[in-house]
């Protein structure tokens, strides 16, 4: 874990609730050249044992940047996914990075990209959150609190 990086992040939240507000410091945080923007987890059934994970990912930074893995208490397993459909099936496979441009954004959503969460340990419940930590080639580990909210993303 890259202490340095959660200082960042606790700094970049500290200033967004003195400016914006309690409820919209989830919103966005930055560590580096990253800026991680409404990050949220679906909530799961009872029962469930995956989980999946949601985020905007910004690269302000004039280098290629990538999302080489991610992990968290809430889960044995953290993987990197990617949903296509083939012949009208939908499939998920893991990635090996997710690459942000620089100057760029990538956004994982439903249907596409997400972060896998398996065997989960406890359901994921609307408004709760959920650490991850996430691993970039350049920037080191980010911890970043997901919140957990309804599949449909409300
Ligand atoms: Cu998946």
């Amino acid at each position: 874990m890259n202490l340095s990086n959660i200082i960042r992040v606790a700094v970049a939240s500290v200033v967004l609730a003195a400016t914006v507000g309690a409820s919209e410091v989830e919103a966005q945080q930055q560590a580096g050249n990253i800026v991680i923007e409404s990050a949220w987890i679906g909530a799961t059934n009872p029962g469930a044992t995956v989980g999946a994970g949601y985020v905007t990912l910004r690269n302000t930074g004039p280098r290629s940047e990538r999302l080489t893995s991610a992990a968290s208490d809430a889960a044995d397993r953290v993987e990197l996914h990617e949903m296509t459909v083939t012949n009208g099936m939908m499939r998920m496979h893991p990635v090996a990075a997710i690459e942000i441009p620089p100057g760029g954004a990538v956004t994982l959503a439903p249907g596409g990209l997400h972060i896998m969460f398996l065997d989960i340990r406890a359901p994921f419940a609307v408004g709760s959150t959920v650490p991850v930590t996430m691993r970039f080639e350049h920037q080191g580990d980010v911890q970043v609190e997901f919140m957990v909210r309804r599949r449909d993303g409300r």
